[in-house]
């Protein structure tokens, strides 16, 4: 061991530093030392019964899980040492805690009890992480801090930078109300990864804005050299992953054996010292083992050698921890014979109280995919118009809506691409401000400053990442996403995190956050990758309210329902609508609100009834007044919102009308049409005169050519064709 130990019993183990660098030969009485040993002694004696209670649960766990009373199970074996040192140096409910699954020994030192643990394992009404909802080893608890965890490795980096963001905001933002209870002026947030997981892009794009912001973030890379089979070397070059970080601005480094506690104890220490003392971001890098396989899914044999098995084995953090403590003659064999015992009664009882808990009722298993306690369908958020200044197009109603929300409720922040007016504080007084590449967020910064309106780096999952983190603390974000086209490097994010960690969490956790984005073709030239329009796939992601406005009206009214809701709303706006003139309206004051799920009749008609949104919406309009010369009746009924829908409309013009179109700009194949045509084939069956008839793009990209793009994308003659062959059937 690199530690010479009883050069520390003189001190505790928290203050060692201090002791060094004074020297033992300071004046000390002899009572003094001896009580300090003993100190030190307890204290290494209670990091030991931590350790081994983590193992002992794992064990446990395991036997469960081959018992059919647990239904998965992943250990925080050989990880345990390095743990309970990282939370003995950080304080649970100051600080903030990113886990992720081998974290057990860091839960229990922050003081997740093993009851909590074992009513996860066994998926009970009751446990207090999830509910049964997410999978054991997952740790949450808002007490302590600890955000809820998801699977999806390396997600949590990103959150960790928006809860420390969302600490520096509290800290900044003077208009925030209780602001002072929020934040802690030495607060940490803690990051915990695996190695392999630091391949995911996630982990660098944190990295990034740690350093760029500096950020008191502590990362806590957990390397145990394998991600499931594969070795270290094949996810970073030259398998030494501090070795890479270290050339990152304003990021300190520090590495240690994480099998050893003293080492451990030290480098924690120092580490959450310098971020604590606002020192800028640091990492560190500790080398661990991996006892018991990847999990109980997983055979190491098959895989590794078993030479390196046994040299792993030797340093097993529980055994070299026994081994000082009897060495340095701490306790005896019979100390820690009573130790196990007294260990494994705690963990049985727990296990026993947890297998006899209740199990959730099945009919709660759609709770808390939305809120609760909010409901952005119901009459509070229908509120009358107050139309103020002339009619201006939908990128002026938007504008307006966030700058008056801004105003409302300080919490707000805004950023994205390009967002800001100018991001050099120098320039900003001097220039008109960029305000978004569609102009959308323009002189919000100006207005609100730069602590509230910022650009984001060209990185889509920063964005949601950074925002989901700030939600869960109680900020609201309202985010933009520059091209629907480029959305997907977020979609990680937005539909394993946003979208999931109320339900994971069974309500302990939420992040109401708006992210808005430009949408859609009809630009002539937007081509394959400024044309996109594909909803669907967020309709397909419970969790998430999806806005889709027509016009500059709804965009207020609907983006201020979805700025108060307290949902993560995708508020979709259509770029060929934001400067159209036949969309214009007057500003409607900063109380507008249009409820979700309430369709908008554009048109009312008695022969055919168009379900429509978005660009469809005008394309139908026309569509309609040549219908109308041909004697038909067209009603048209623009959705606006998707998610929830408003089926109570779909089926009072379905029975009026007896005759259905869906029209939208996705394309036809696993369109949202799709669904809408189903559910009006199974419900409303016996009210048709003729099959729904579904109105979408062609099933491919859109080109960049006019003609192709025209031949691709729906126009208001294709609306004409389907309400004339529905007439006709
Ligand atoms: C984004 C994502 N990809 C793949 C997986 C499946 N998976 C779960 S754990 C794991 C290995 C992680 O290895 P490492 O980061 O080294 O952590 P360790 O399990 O070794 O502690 C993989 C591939 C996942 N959960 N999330
Ligand atoms: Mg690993």
């Amino acid at each position: 061991m690199c530690h010479n130990f009883l050069a520390m019993k003189g001190s505790t183990l928290t203050n060692g530093a201090e002791t060094r660098t004074k020297g033992e030969a300071e004046t000390r009485t002899k009572g003094e030392a001896e009580t300090r040993s003993k100190g030190a002694a307890r204290d290494l004696l209670s990091a030991y019964r931590l350790m081994l209670l983590s193992r002992k649960i794992d064990d446990k766990e395991i036997q469960l899980k081959n018992q059919s009373q647990a239904f998965f199970q992943i250990s925080g074996a050989g990880h345990e040492a390095v743990l309970v040192a990282a939370g003995r140096h950080l304080r649970a409910g100051h600080d903030w805690f990113l886990t992720y699954y081998r974290d057990r020994a860091l839960a229990l030192t922050l003081g997740v009890t093993p009851l909590d643990m074992f009513l996860g394992s066994v998926g009970a009404a009751d446990d207090p992480s999830s509910g049964g909802r997410q999978m054991p080893s997952h740790w949450s608890n808002t007490r302590f801090n600890i955000p809820s965890a998801s699977s999806a490795v390396a997600t949590q980096c990103l959150h960790g930078i928006g809860i420390s963001e969302a600490g520096r905001l509290y800290e900044r933002v003077d208009a925030i109300p209780d602001r002072a209870s929020k934040f802690q002026q030495d607060e940490v947030t803690l990051v915990t990864i695996g190695e392999g997981s630091t391949s995911e892009g996630e982990f660098w794009e944190s990295i990034n804005t740690a350093c760029t912001r500096d950020l008191p973030v502590l990362y806590l890379v957990e390397d145990n050299g394998y991600a499931i089979s594969t070795p270290v070397e094949v996810q970073t070059p030259g398998g030494d992953l501090s070795r890479v970080v270290e050339s990152f601005p304003g990021l300190t480094v520090f590495r240690c054996d994480g099998t050893d506690y003293l080492a451990s104890d030290e480098t924690l220490r120092d580490a959450v010292a310098h971020v604590r003392a606002r020192k800028g971001p640091a990492l560190v890098h500790a080398n661990v083992v991996r006892p018991y396989s990847h999990s109980l899914s997983d055979d190491e044999k098959l895989y590794k050698t078993k030479e390196e098995r046994d040299a792993e084995a030797r340093r097993d953090p529980i055994v070299r921890m026994r081994d000082l403590l009897l060495s340095e003659e701490l306790a005896s064999g019979e100390d820690l014979a009573r130790l196990l015992a007294d260990v494994e009664q705690e963990v049985n009882e727990a296990a026993d109280q947890a297998l006899a808990a209740p199990k959730p009722e099945p009919d709660t298993a759609t709770r808390y995919v939305f809120s609760p306690t909010v409901d952005p369908t119901s009459s509070e958020f229908d509120t009358p118009p107050a139309p103020t200044g002339a009619p201006d197009t939908m990128v002026a109603a938007i504008n307006a809506t966030l700058r008056d929300e801004m105003q409302r409720n300080p919490r707000i922040v805004v950023f994205g691409q390009d967002v800001a007016d100018a991001s050099r504080e120098g320039a900003l007084a001097k220039v008109p401000g960029k305000g978004g590449v569609f102009k959308v967020t323009h002189g919000l910064q100006k207005l609100y400053g730069s602590d509230r309106v910022f650009n984001s780096p060209l990185a889509e999952a920063n964005i949601i990442g950074r925002a989901v983190g700030m939600a869960m603390r109680g900020i609201k974000p309202v985010v933009e996403i520059q091209f629907f086209d480029y959305i997907w490097p977020a979609y990680m994010q937005l539909r394993d995190e946003m979208a999931m960690v109320r339900y994971r969490s069974n309500n302990h956790w939420s992040c109401p956050m708006v992210v808005r984005v430009p949408i859609g073709g009809y630009l002539r030239g937007g081509a394959p990758y400024h044309s996109q329009s594909g909803v669907a796939i967020f309709a397909h992601c419970p969790g998430i309210r999806l806005a889709f406005p027509s016009n500059a009206r709804d965009a207020a009214g609907l983006l201020r329902t979805a700025i108060r809701c307290d949902d993560p709303v995708m508020f979709f706006e259509h770029k060929h609508l934001y400067r159209q003139t036949y969309n214009k309206a007057e500003y409607q004051g900063p109380d507008y609100m249009i409820p979700f799920g309430k369709a908008s009749v554009v048109r009312e008609g008695t022969d055919v009834v168009i379900f429509t949104w978005g660009a469809l919406v005008q394309r139908s309009i026309v569509a309609a007044q040549q219908a109308e010369k041909d004697g038909t009746s067209v009603a048209i009924v623009d959705l606006r919102t998707l998610v929830p829908l408003d089926w109570d409309t779909i089926a009072a013009y379905t029975r009026r009308t007896n005759r259905v179109i869906v029209a939208h700009e996705d394309q036809m194949t696993a369109g949202f049409g799709g669904h809408i045509a189903a559910r009006i084939g199974q419900e409303l069956f016996d009210e048709l005169d003729a099959p729904v008839t579904r109105v979408a793009s062609l099933d491919c990209p859109v080109a960049y050519a006019p003609v192709l793009e025209e031949a691709i994308l729906p126009g208001s003659a294709d609306v004409l064709k389907a309400i004339r062959s529905v007439v006709a059937y």
